[in-house]
């Protein structure tokens, strides 16, 4: 069976059976449902965060309004104000440090970039994105980590989007891929500067999630 007969992905929209790898480019690969096991523990964890930290829409450093609402946790949050990108030890919003990883974030961080080749993953930041019906992140490089050697763990729960994945240039044409609740991609080596984002989320209502997209990308930010 092909991997797609093998989930469910094309007809159902749901993950379930196996989990299952795929290719995005030299060095990002695709987890099929690998946070399916413990995505209960994720959710207890978010809430518990964004009642400490919560969700906010932050400024790009052009003044625009961001429509994915944001939050952080680890040693470091990622952050944009008028004065530009960069990773913060505090939350701006209340001035204390952003709440601890929880065991189950680095756990799943850590199986993960194993899984795809990057053994010894220890995240000190997690950024939590945040999407509602039409929210859409733009084409973007992740360019404010110290050591672009680290992959980054990207966790996708809720309902259903499109990931657009580009090349080295923005002009790249962009790959649409579908990424579904428990998904996990993992990006790294030669594709960790590539340009990405996210189309516009559809509406919808997830069983377990509701109307709503939450992104985990776990990263090593210094
Ligand atoms: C998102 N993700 O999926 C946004 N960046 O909501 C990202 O911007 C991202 O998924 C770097 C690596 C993986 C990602
Ligand atoms: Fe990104």
């Amino acid at each position: 069976m092909n991997a797609q007969g093998a989930t469910g992905h094309l007809f159902l929209e749901m993950n379930e059976g196996p989990k299952v790898r795929e290719a995005l480019a030299d060095g990002a690969v695709l987890l099929r449902a690998f946070a399916l096991d413990g995505e209960a523990g994720l959710r207890t964890a978010i809430e518990r965060i964004g009642s400490r930290a919560p969700f906010r829409h932050m400024t790009t450093p052009g003044g625009y309004r961001m429509s994915v609402a944001m939050t952080n946790c680890g040693r470091f949050g990622w952050v944009t104000d008028r004065r530009g990108y960069r990773y913060e030890p505090m939350d701006p919003d209340s001035g204390c440090p952003w709440p601890s990883m929880p065991a189950v974030f680095l756990d799943l961080a850590e199986r993960a970039a194993r899984e795809a080749g990057y053994a010894g993953f220890v995240p000190d930041a997690c950024l939590i994105n945040r999407y509602e019906p039409g929210a859409r992140l733009s084409l973007h490089q992740d360019l404010n980590e110290e050591d672009f050697d680290a992959p980054i763990v990207s966790v996708s729960l809720g309902l259903p989007a499109t990931f657009l994945f580009g090349g080295e240039d923005r002009v790249d044409r962009a790959r649409r891929i579908r990424v579904l609740h428990g998904d996990v991609a993992v990006w790294g080596g030669p594709s960790r500067l590539f340009f990405h984002g996210v189309a516009p989320l559809k509406d919808g209502d997830h069983n377990v999630m509701g109307r709503q997209r939450i992104n985990l990308t776990l990263r090593r930010a210094r």
